[in-house]
């Protein structure tokens, strides 16, 4: 019957969305632990040794060779924890001047690129990166304290000892939405069971990797069965009043849609997959 044929289709369209949105979390959850383990890699190799073991170069070379790592990753950095009374001397040392994030809104695009970058405003501290993958290599010496969401993302991070994300926001150099996961790196110093106080205190750095969601999600879906039969989007729901369509299309018929959940790790953002058929029955 009629009936039987909507309620068949009704489950085939809520097991093709659960299987996507569980692909697109277990993928998302492989890169997030290994941005942790990169956190921890740069603790060993650069500041538990001296003279450091990583530089740039290094840093390019390793973050390349393991990208197979990180799924869905655009690109890996790492910034410092620069105290204001440390800017000159940091500045002489690495020989250049920590720059202000500057936004397209405020610049045309292509001015928008570090050397064009003013020197950043003074501040109580700096996060200016030092190494980064050559994929996102345009934001070495800008100060991720410059810009609101990554800024965000560096204060919740330290003082939490979690990995943490921001909600979505054009990145630099990308004309898609994307977000920013971070770990805090700490000093060893850091007691078990640290204070959040603590934890500030102790921190040296900031690991952060970035995703573009629209050229990420949609390799990942190609990789699937029937690309052609459903629409997929994803949601940042975490503000109930507006939801940040951060993947997806206007197409299908959205009266018969199934909403799937993801979990990607960080409990304080919550997304949603959003799954329809593209044609009528
Ligand atoms: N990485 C790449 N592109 C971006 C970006 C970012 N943040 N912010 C805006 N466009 C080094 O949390 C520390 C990476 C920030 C980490």
């Amino acid at each position: 019957t009629n009936e039987e044929i909507i309620m068949k289709r009704r489950e085939t369209l809520a097991n093709m969305c659960d299987e996507r949105a569980r692909v697109l979390q277990d993928q998302f959850n492989v890169s997030l632990n290994h941005v942790h383990a990169l956190s921890i890699l740069v603790s060993t190799f650069h500041h538990g040794k001296i003279p450091s073991a990583i530089d740039q170069k290094t840093f390019e070379e390793y973050t390349e060779r393991t990208n197979f790592e990180r799924p869905l990753t655009s690109g890996v950095a790492y910034a410092l924890k620069v105290p204001h009374s440390e800017r000159e001397k940091f500045e002489k040392e690495h020989g250049w001047t920590i720059k202000k994030m500057e936004t397209e809104d405020q610049t045309v695009v292509q001015d928008c690129v570090p050397e064009n970058f003013d020197p950043a405003p003074i501040q109580d501290e700096y996060a200016p990166v030092i190494f980064a993958q050559e994929t996102v290599s345009h934001i070495v010496s800008v100060d991720m304290m410059s810009g609101e969401e990554d800024r965000e993302n560096i204060l919740r991070a330290r003082a939490s000892g979690k990995g943490v994300l921001t909600s979505p926001f054009k990145l630099l150099k990308s004309n898609h939405l994307g977000i920013v996961l971070t770990f805090a790196v700490y000093d060893t110093s850091l007691p078990p069971n640290a204070t959040e106080e603590q934890r500030v205190e102790a921190t040296i750095g900031y690991l952060g990797a970035s995703y573009d969601m629209p050229s990420l999600v949609e390799k990942l879906l190609h990789q699937l069965a029937s690309k052609q039969t459903i629409a997929v989007d994803v949601y940042d729901t975490t503000n109930t009043s507006g939801l940040i369509k951060m993947y997806g299309s206007e197409i299908g018929d959205i009266s018969e849609q199934h909403i799937s959940s993801l979990d990607f790790g960080d409990p304080s953002r919550n997304h949603e997959m959003h799954c329809r058929f593209k044609h009528k029955l």
